[in-house]
Parts: structure tokens; C-alpha cells; sequence
């Protein structure tokens, strides 16, 4: 059989804008395709629940595909395991309570269980607005990161959502934009973003999960854009955290979306 060039390109069209009509409105909207909104997105779309994840670069996987300085090799906390072990990842023991993983094998098999658990990944569209109603924040403005790379004046689109995530990492890009331009207070100490503090692994880890919280209405912060935006410090390169917050944030939207819809 020959092969028809149109085709080819009128089947891509033709599925790339069926995936995108199904998800102008969906439940849930994750800013940020690395280790937290990677699990995050995994459980709630394993839960059946309509998630949607935007991704700025080509790939998923944020800062976990480099390690730590390069060094293709993550490390995980005991506590952490169990949650890699859910996806299918084994842990390589290296010392009591460390356990390490190849980081591209992990970005992988994140990717690839989130998009089997029907995760939608966006990759190559930036969040660059929210979508505001006087209570609560609806929905998010999206358009194709080259477009943000050339700076070019093209107008975004929109997606509605009943919660969004702010998984966009140390520059918790979400809360930025809800704190300059949304009226209203955030759910932190000052009512502003507290702003990320210096290395501290043990209390960074501990405080990402604390962090892991809504922190606008319809807005949640997970992984490190959440103690970014709650004054905790940086973790350095230790992935149990995100691992950890991204399974916390799902398990709070879904017990929300239960409690106002009941099961799904
Ligand atoms: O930074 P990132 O990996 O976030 P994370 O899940 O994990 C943090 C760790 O990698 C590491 C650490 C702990 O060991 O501190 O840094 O909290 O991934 C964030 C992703 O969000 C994308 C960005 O390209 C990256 O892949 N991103 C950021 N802003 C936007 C965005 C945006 N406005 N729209 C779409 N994607």
C-alpha cells in the first residue's frame, strides 16, 4: 500500500483535536510535568477522575532526569519506596533508609504509568494565566511555549477545571500569577508567597509534605513549588518529597471532588 502524506498528516490532526476538545473542562489541571505532577496526575487519573497536564519543554520529568549535577542516579528515602514500588519502579537498596533508582528509568516509567492511568499530558503548552471568578480560581490560560520563546503577541486559549496544581517547581509560576493578579489573600502565613529558603534536606522533606495544601481556593502546591511558596527550604537532590507530595495532593482533590460529587 502507498502511502498517503495527507493522511498521515490529517490523522494527526484529526486525533490531536479530539484529545483536545475532550479536555477544555476537566476535573483537575497540573501545571508542571516533573516528579510531583507526574504522581499526582497518575493517582487521580488511576482514580478515574478527567486530569489534564501541561508541560513548557518537550519532555516530562522536570528536574529529575539530571540527578543530582548531572549524575543520572536518584535517591529516595525509605518512606518514599512504596510509592515507586506502586508504579511498578524497584529501588535499588544502597545504605539503611537510601535507596537509589536510574533517573531516566524512573522519569520513563513515571511517564509511562501516568499516561496508561489516562493522564492527559500537554507538553510544549505554557500556563501563563488563571481563569478568575470572584470566589475561586476556574480554570487556567494556556498557549505553545514557542510562542512564549518568541515572544510573539498571539492570544492564549483557556481550559476550565474544577482544581489546578502548581507542580512548576522552585518558580511556583501558578502562585505567582494568582498572588499578582487575582484579588484576594493566599493561605499563607503573610497572605503573600513566603518565598523558598536555603538547602536543608531533613526539614525540607518534611515540610514539602506540611506544604502540600490549597493555597488559593481551586489552587493546590505540590513538590517544591510548595514549600517555595510557603517559606520552606530546598531539598537538594532528594526525590522521596515530590514523590510523596504528588500522592498527598491527589488524595486531598479527590477526597474534595468526593465530598462535592461523591465517589466516582
Ligand atoms: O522542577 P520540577 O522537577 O518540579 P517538582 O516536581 O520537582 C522538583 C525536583 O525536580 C527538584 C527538587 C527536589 O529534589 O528540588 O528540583 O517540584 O518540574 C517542574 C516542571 O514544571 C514545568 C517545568 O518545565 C518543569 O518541567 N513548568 C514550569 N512552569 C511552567 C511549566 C508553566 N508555566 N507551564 C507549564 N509548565
Amino acid at each position: 500500500m502507498a502511502l498517503d502524506e495527507r493522511i498521515i498528516t490529517q490523522a494527526i490532526l484529526d486525533r490531536w483535536h479530539q484529545k483536545f476538545r475532550e479536555s477544555l473542562d476537566v476535573d483537575v489541571c497540573i501545571v508542571g510535568g516533573g516528579p510531583s505532577g507526574l504522581v499526582a496526575g497518575s493517582f487521580l487519573a488511576g482514580w478515574g477522575y478527567k486530569v489534564s497536564l501541561y508541560e513548557r519543554k518537550l519532555s516530562v520529568g522536570g528536574g529529575m532526569w539530571g540527578g543530582g549535577m548531572m549524575l543520572n542516579e536518584i535517591v529516595v528515602q525509605e518512606e518514599a519506596r512504596g510509592v515507586l514500588e506502586a508504579f511498578g519502579i524497584p529501588c535499588r537498596p544502597y545504605m539503611d533508609g537510601y535507596h537509589c533508582v536510574d533517573s531516566v528509568y524512573c522519569v520513563t516509567s513515571l511517564a509511562a504509568r501516568a499516561c496508561e492511568a489516562g493522564l492527559r499530558i500537554w507538553n510544549l503548552m505554557s500556563v501563563e494565566d488563571v481563569v478568575m471568578r470572584d470566589d475561586r480560581v476556574t480554570g487556567l490560560v494556556i498557549n505553545w511555549s514557542a510562542v512564549e520563546t518568541a515572544r510573539l503577541h498571539v492570544d492564549p486559549l483557556t481550559v476550565s477545571c474544577r482544581f489546578c496544581v502548581d507542580t512548576t517547581g522552585h518558580a511556583c509560576e501558578l502562585v505567582h500569577v494568582v498572588e499578582r493578579k487575582v484579588p484576594g489573600k493566599l493561605h499563607t502565613p503573610t497572605g503573600k508567597l513566603e518565598g523558598e529558603k536555603s538547602l536543608w534536606a531533613e526539614k525540607a522533606e518534611q515540610l514539602t509534605l506540611e506544604n502540600t495544601r490549597e493555597v488559593f481556593p481551586g489552587v493546590y502546591v505540590a513538590g517544591m513549588a510548595a514549600n517555595a511558596t510557603f517559606g520552606g527550604p530546598r531539598m537538594g537532590p532528594i526525590f522521596g518529597g515530590m514523590l510523596l507530595s504528588g500522592k498527598k495532593v491527589a488524595e486531598c482533590i479527590r477526597d474534595r471532588l468526593v465530598s462535592e460529587r461523591g465517589p466516582t
